[in-house]
């Protein structure tokens, strides 16, 4: 029996929550739900420890502030890795990730050390997204897989699952990033431990309540490492640092 931890990072979703978790249920009665919130100044915590007080399989991390979204999943990885869960699974609150296509993604997870929820494989689609937003995506996709000399579609992408194994043997201290580095940082940390990738199109819908917590500064941010990486990349495969490595671990 495969156990599964879907972990949903909040701040304000006090609207949005209540209709995820609903969603989760239907979709993946199995499954338990982490959700780790940052001290929601709209009571979403509350919300949370009143479902938690009668429903076994609901969990919540409470943590003193909001600190961003990849220090929120770092610490949902480590409760669910503590406590044995086998398939640890992002998705958001706000709606954008439909419940609707945790199954297909749980279904591929046999198969693979992480399992993206894509919108830009054949099959996958955004809806309400206006066309500045659609051109950021595909533009910062597209740049990392150029610098990264990756085939990832959708490395942003924040739906995804990924096995205890490999979250083992990545130092998640190591991945430091937040907002869309930190999904990048990750899928790169993944594909350097030699795990393997496989993307699952899905349909990501607009958040229709609550403010999006996207700025200009997780977008400098994701630009600056992605390109630091690159550069780290190249630079070990013109320096042949990679060879020896591989030589010597060969040896
Ligand atoms: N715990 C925690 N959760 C966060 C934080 N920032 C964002 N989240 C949650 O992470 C999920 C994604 O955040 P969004 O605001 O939707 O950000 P986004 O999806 O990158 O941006 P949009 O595409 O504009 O919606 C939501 O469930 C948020 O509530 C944070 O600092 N701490
Ligand atoms: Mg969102």
């Amino acid at each position: 029996m495969v156990r599964t931890l879907v972990i949903i990072p909040t701040y304000n979703e006090r609207e949005s929550l209540p209709v995820q978790v609903e969603g989760v249920r239907g979709h993946a009665p199995d499954v338990d739900i982490l959700v780790v919130d940052d001290a929601s100044p709209d009571g979403t915590g509350e919300w949370a420890d009143s479902v938690a007080a009668v429903d076994p399989r609901l969990h919540v991390l409470h943590r003193p502030g909001k600190q961003g979204l990849g220090v929120a999943y770092r610490a949902g990885f480590a409760w669910g890795l503590e406590r044995g869960y086998d398939v640890l699974v992002e998705m958001d609150a706000d709606g954008s990730h439909q419940a609707s296509d945790l199954p297909r993604l749980l279904a591929r997870t046999p198969d693979a050390d992480l399992v993206i929820g894509s919108r830009w494989v054949p099959g996958g689609s955004v809806k309400n997204w206006p066309k500045r937003r659609e051109m950021l995506s595909t533009g910062a996709n597209t740049y990392v897989r150029l610098a990264l000399g990756i085939h990832v579609r959708d490395a942003t992408a924040g739906f995804r699952a990924y096995s205890a194994d490999i979250l083992r043997r990545l130092h998640l201290d190591t991945v430091e990033s937040q907002g869309y580095c930190f999904q990048i940082d990750m899928c790169w940390h993944v594909l350097q431990a030699g795990g393997t990738v496989v993307e699952v199109p899905i349909e990501f819908v607009e958040r229709a309540q609550g403010q999006s917590k996207m700025s200009g500064a997780i977008i400098r941010e994701a630009l600056l490492k992605t390109t630091a990486w690159g550069f780290t990349r190249r630079w070990r495969q013109v320096s042949g640092a990679e060879r020896r490595e591989r030589r010597a671990s060969a040896d």
